[in-house]
C-alpha cells in the first residue's frame, strides 16, 4: 500500500515538472515574439528617421513644377532649405520620356526665391528605383547637404551633393552609375 502510494507521488512530481517545462517553453515563445516585434518596429522608425518625407501634393512648389513640366512624372520631392537663405527648396526626383534615351530618371532643385516663384537646376541623372534622399549638414556649416540613393536591378548606389554656384554638386558618391 504504502508503497503504491510511493509511486503516485512521484507520478505527480513528474507531472508537475512537466507542467512547469512546458510553461517556461511557452513564455520564452511569446518572449521572443515579443522581442522581434519590438525589433521591427525600431527598424522602421529608424527607416522613417533617415529618409526625408515625400511632400504633400498640394505643395506649392510640387504643384508650381507640375504644370510647367506636365510631361514629368513626380516620384519622389522632399523640401528643405539647401541654398541656405532660409526659404525651402524641393528636390524632385521624376521620370520622362526622351525621345532618344526612352525613359530617363532625372532630379531638379526647385529653388525658392524671394518673390515666391522658383528657379530650377539643370537635370541631373537620379537612380531609377528606390529612391531616397536624406538631409544632413555632413560639414555643420553652411548649406545643407543632401545624399541620394536608389537601386536599378538590384545594384545599389549613393551620391552626397551640396548646391554650389546654383547647382547640385556631386561631393562623393558610390555605385551611381550603376542606379542611374
Ligand atoms: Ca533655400
Ligand atoms: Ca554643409
Amino acid at each position: 500500500m504504502e508503497e503504491k502510494t510511493k509511486k503516485s507521488n512521484k507520478k505527480v512530481s513528474l507531472l508537475i515538472k512537466a507542467v512547469i517545462v512546458l510553461v517556461v517553453v511557452v513564455i520564452a515563445f511569446f518572449l521572443s515574439q515579443y522581442v522581434a516585434e519590438k525589433n521591427e518596429k525600431s527598424t522602421g522608425s529608424r527607416r522613417e528617421r533617415v529618409y526625408a518625407p515625400m511632400v504633400e501634393d498640394d505643395n506649392a512648389a510640387l504643384v508650381a513644377f507640375q504644370q510647367e513640366n506636365p510631361q514629368r512624372k513626380v516620384v519622389l520631392a522632399c523640401e528643405e532649405d539647401v541654398t541656405n537663405d532660409t526659404l525651402k527648396d524641393l528636390l524632385i526626383i521624376y521620370k520622362e520620356d526622351d525621345p532618344t534615351e526612352g525613359e530617363i530618371t532625372r532630379l531638379v532643385v526647385s529653388i525658392a526665391q524671394q518673390d515666391g516663384s522658383y528657379t530650377y537646376t539643370e537635370p541631373i541623372p537620379a537612380p531609377i528605383e528606390n529612391q531616397g534622399i536624406q538631409f544632413k549638414n555632413i560639414d555643420e556649416e553652411a548649406e545643407m547637404e543632401f545624399i541620394v540613393s536608389g537601386e536599378k536591378d538590384g545594384a545599389a548606389g549613393y551620391a552626397i551633393y551640396r548646391m554650389i554656384d546654383g547647382q547640385p554638386m556631386d561631393l562623393f558618391g558610390d555605385g551611381m552609375e550603376d542606379c542611374c
